[in-house]
């Protein structure tokens, strides 16, 4: 039997299980090739790495990028900087500078390699998927221990292979494929899942493209998203300079599939998520002729020199409208550099475009925060409540061609109702000025580490006892997403690398009094529905509730992401045996559970809501690594151990 994309990549990287696991048989063991790190997950990361006793990082590449928080409003980003450059430079890390782009794009651009493997600290890390690798994303302490040499695992993924027939209409974008998907799919529609794309579509897409539609894989939930390797990469590498890093990786012609679905590219349109989930997914026309008050191009979905140039095209010989905002953001220094010199840069500014930054910048929150009620249309994957950094504002999601009609026509605009089709020429060659990289030396810089005020020590978490007897703190529905528990936006992610600090904005979207309710009561639990901790990959929105005396999550399901990094902070994730029990708990019940330790062993929880008298059945579902570390008092803890006996 042949394989497919997914089982050649894991098969290549597949490494037995570490000791306390042997048995294991729905977990996969990967070895990681590269890793990635941003600066609002990276200072925690880099952190707890220092707490490893590694002299140097194992992987073949790692790089630290720093395109969050370039704001630089107080003196907190900068330092953040400081202190990673020294990192990166004392343990072998490739440096990239503020002002050379966001990760993914960078990533792509410079780094990616085909049949590699990629662990990255932001959720978004698939998008290099583009290129045939096997790219993940996870919390900053899974990364640390992959630069630490040690494996990373994953739930053993269905494979779902996505059929692309036909080829895109004229105005109809690699957005819009990825919007339907999501409209089939829904946010958990990928959970537990990695999506090959597959069939003649494919070829008809680009490198970008293709990276577009492995980045919102993020939103179905699915652990990643993969592309064959083919003549297309093999043009993208060699127009990156990197032609030796090509390698050819496709699915073996009798390779099967857990689960398949359809996308005719030929009768697809323009589509467009609703807020505030990037799963509401309807027709662009279904909606146009609402005004819109600001217009973003920009974000690691949509910010390559094809999405710029495409819109400068649109936008050419036209101005923004009086009553709407367009705010251009090139992805990578290098995409700044060409739209610069092919003039397309020069058409955003005639048109009346706010030039920002190679940054992730409004994306989340930071800078550009929409006026109160206001309409804003992004390119970018995301459209949670609040995350613009206006909690009234209301985020719609679409493509590059989509954002670039409705700056002009000020309503939100059906691109082909503007412009019919519009050519544009890839350059062969493609400006590789790698001057904002700072590469590290080989035996390692011996200089000391710069740590400003805002780098506070990591505390120390202690494993949860045989019984925990704690009140319900929040009761949550489905969907609560990492933006819902820990905020984004510029201050609070300044805060990034200061745990306590941070922790008084954790839940401040859904209740402001959150922490002084859960310092008061000095351990509680939370109480959630479906799909808990979706989103982002940052692991304070585990580590702030353990701080501030979480210790357990009873939810009815939970995102990868989230969940792995609740084990890592040693906190307990229970599932309801029956969905309906969350029903009969209320904010404020006190529960108690007993026999932890052998809930653990049996997978079976029993607890008791003593507010109610009622009792109603848990379990974890935990693989045994997931339990040596919540036994261990977390991930750090469990990894020092093994690290020292090794
Ligand atoms: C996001 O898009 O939400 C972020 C900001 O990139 C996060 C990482 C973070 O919270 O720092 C992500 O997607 O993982
Ligand atoms: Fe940056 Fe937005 Fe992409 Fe996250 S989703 S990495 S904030 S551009």
């Amino acid at each position: 039997m042949g394989k497919n994309i997914v089982q050649k990549l894991i098969d290549s990287h597949r490494v037995e299980a570490v000791q306390e696991s042997k048995s294991e048989d729905n977990e996969v063991f990967i070895r990681i090739d590269q890793t990635l790190t941003q600066d609002t997950t990276g200072t925690m990361a880099y952190l707890q790495f220092e707490t490893l006793g590694i002299n140097r990082v194992k992987t073949e590449l790692s790089v630290s990028y720093v395109d969050h928080n370039t704001l630089q409003v107080g003196f907190e980003n900068a330092d953040d900087h400081n202190f990673l450059q020294d990192i990166a430079s004392r343990y072998g890390i490739v440096f990239s500078r503020p002002g050379n782009g966001i990760c993914h794009q960078v990533h792509l651009e410079r780094f990616g390699v085909p049949g590699k493997s990629l662990l990255g600290s932001d959720s978004h890390t698939p998008t290099a998927g583009a290129l045939g690798m096997l790219a993940i994303g996870a919390g900053g302490l899974d990364v640390a221990l992959a630069m630490a040499g040690l494996p990373f695992s994953i739930p053993r993924p269905r494979v779902l292979k996505v059929e692309l027939r036909g080829r895109l209409s004229p105005m109809v974008s690699a957005k819009d494929i990825v919007l339907e998907v999501l409209r089939r799919l829904t946010v958990k529609g990928g959970v537990g899942k990695i999506l090959e794309y597959a069939g003649e579509g494919v070829s008809t897409l680009s490198i970008p493209q293709r990276g577009t539609i492995a980045n919102m894989g993020a939103e179905l939930g699915a652990t990643t998203s993969v592309f064959p390797s083919d003549e297309v990469t093999k043009r993208f590498l060699e127009a990156q300079g990197r032609a030796e890093d090509f390698i050819r990786l496709f699915a073996d012609s009798d390779a099967s599939y857990d689960e398949e679905m359809i996308v005719d590219l030929n009768t697809l349109e323009p589509m467009i998520a609703l807020p505030h989930m990037p799963d509401n997914v309807v027709p662009v026309h279904e909606i146009a002729g609402l005004p819109v008050d600001q217009c973003f191009i920009g974000s690691c979905t949509n910010s390559s020199y094809y999405d710029l140039a495409v819109s400068a095209s649109i936008l050419r010989g036209h101005h923004v409208a009086p009553q709407t905002s367009l705010v251009v953001a090139p992805g990578s220094r290098q995409v700044l550099l060409m739209t610069a010199r092919d003039g397309i840069l020069t058409s955003f500014v005639e048109a009346g475009a706010r030039i920002l930054e190679c940054a992730c910048g409004p994306c989340i929150g930071i800078g550009q925060a929409p006026a109160t009620n206001a309409v804003s249309l992004r390119t970018s994957n995301r459209n949670f409540e609040g995350r613009s950094g206006t909690k009234s504002a209301r985020l719609y999601l679409a493509s590059a061609e989509t954002a670039a009609a409705s700056a002009i026509a000020g309503v939100i605009t059906d691109p082909r109702t503007v412009k019919s089709h519009v050519t544009i020429s890839i350059p062969e060659s493609f400006i590789n000025d790698d001057s904002m990289f700072i590469f590290p030396s080989t035996e390692g810089e011996k200089a000391g580490i710069r740590r400003g005020p805002n780098i506070a020590p990591l505390p120390q978490f202690e494993a949860i006892g045989d019984e925990l007897r704690a009140e319900v703190l929040m009761h949550m529905g489905n969907n609560i997403t990492t933006d819902h528990i820990l905020p984004a936006g510029s201050r609070i992610m300044s805060l990034r690398s200061n745990l306590p600090a941070i922790s008084e904005y954790c839940f401040s979207v859904l209740d402001a009094d959150f922490p002084a309710r859960a310092r008061a009561a000095g351990s509680g639990i939370l109480v959630a529905g479906q799909n808990y901790g979706q989103g982002s990959s940052r692991e304070h929105a585990a580590l702030s509730p353990r701080f501030l005396g979480i210790r357990a999550v009873i939810a009815v399901s939970y995102a990868r992401i989230h969940r792995q990094n609740l084990v890592n902070a040693g906190i307990l994730p229970l599932i309801f045996d029956s969905s309906e029990e969350i029903q009969n708990i209320s904010q404020g019940d006190m529960l108690y559970i007993k026999n932890i330790h052998e809930g653990l062993r049996l997978d079976r929880f029993e607890v008791k809501n003593e507010s109610t008298g009622t009792t109603f059945m848990a379990h974890h579902g935990l693989s045994q690594r997931q339990i040596g570390i919540i036994l261990a008092g977390g991930a750090l803890n469990a990894a020092r151990r093994r690290l020292s006996n090794r």
